[in-house]
């Protein structure tokens, strides 16, 4: 992480930690505004941020709700960037994708941002959050007529789910590209083609691999 990234997310910290949520919100949009951070490095900021609150959790040094509080802050973050996304959308691809957790999944900001990074891309990106029964996410991609669907899971359980989205898909709507993600692929992929496994990394080019 660059030296600006870092003391950004040490300040962020600092705010979060004083209850300062308008002071941590400006702050973000001000560095992303001036051009200090790009969107996607604010979003890994923000993500080393959550895991960083996440640890110290585990470690017995914050508590649930300032974990929560943390989380709400971030959220509010990644929305108030909507219109500096929209501003900065790259050149229109054609393409379409839709974006969700599987049934049981809450962990839904990773996706959330990742949908942010599509439309950086050129990509029209749809979002439809946690919890997507796959009957749902089927119509949608039907109805959104989309060439892609991305699939999120923070925790290793939810890979047996997402097996399942991914073959029952691949059987329903074979031109459907379907993509898998997030922290339960950190790991290691066993049971995982590298063709199925994406980072953020990967989205400023995925559209090449739709030929
Ligand atoms: C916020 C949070 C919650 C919130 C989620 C709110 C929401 N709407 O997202 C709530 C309160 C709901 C929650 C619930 C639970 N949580 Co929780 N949670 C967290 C926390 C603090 C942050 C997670 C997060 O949002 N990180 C930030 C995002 C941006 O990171 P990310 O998801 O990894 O996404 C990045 C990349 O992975 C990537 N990405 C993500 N998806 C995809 C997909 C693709 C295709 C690609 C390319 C990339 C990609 O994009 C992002 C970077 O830009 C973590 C702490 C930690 N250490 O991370 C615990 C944590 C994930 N939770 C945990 C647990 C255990 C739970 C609960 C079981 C708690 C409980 N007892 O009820 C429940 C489970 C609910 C469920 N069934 O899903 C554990 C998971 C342990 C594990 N690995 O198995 C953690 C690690 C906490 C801990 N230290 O134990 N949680």
């Amino acid at each position: 992480m660059s030296h600006t990234a870092d003391a950004l997310r040490a300040e962020l910290i600092s705010r979060i930690g004083h209850r300062d949520r308008e002071g941590a919100v400006a702050m973000a949009l001000e560095a992303v505004r001036t051009g200090t951070l790009a969107i996607p490095a604010l979003y890994d900021l923000l993500a080393d941020l959550l895991a960083e609150v996440g640890a110290s959790w585990s470690r017995g040094e914050t508590e649930v709700w300032q974990e929560h509080y943390a989380t709400a802050v971030v959220r509010t973050i990644v929305e108030a960037c909507q219109p500096l996304v929209t501003e900065r959308a790259g050149e229109p691809n054609g393409l379409t994708v839709v974006l969700a957790t599987p049934a049981e999944e809450y962990h839904d900001l990773g996706v959330r941002m990742l949908a942010d990074r599509f439309v950086l891309a050129g990509w029209s990106a749809h979002l439809l959050g946690a919890n997507v029964p796959l009957e749902e996410l089927a119509r949608a991609a039907d109805a959104l007529m989309a060439d892609a669907v991305i699939l999120s899971a923070y925790t290793h359980f939810h890979r047996t789910t997402l097996r399942h989205y991914v073959d029952a898909l691949r059987e329903t709507h074979p031109r459907l590209r379907v993509w898998v993600g997030g922290a339960a692929f950190a790991i290691e992929h066993d049971g995982w083609s590298e063709d199925e496994i994406v980072t953020p990394a990967d989205v400023p080019t995925l559209h090449e691999r739709m030929v």
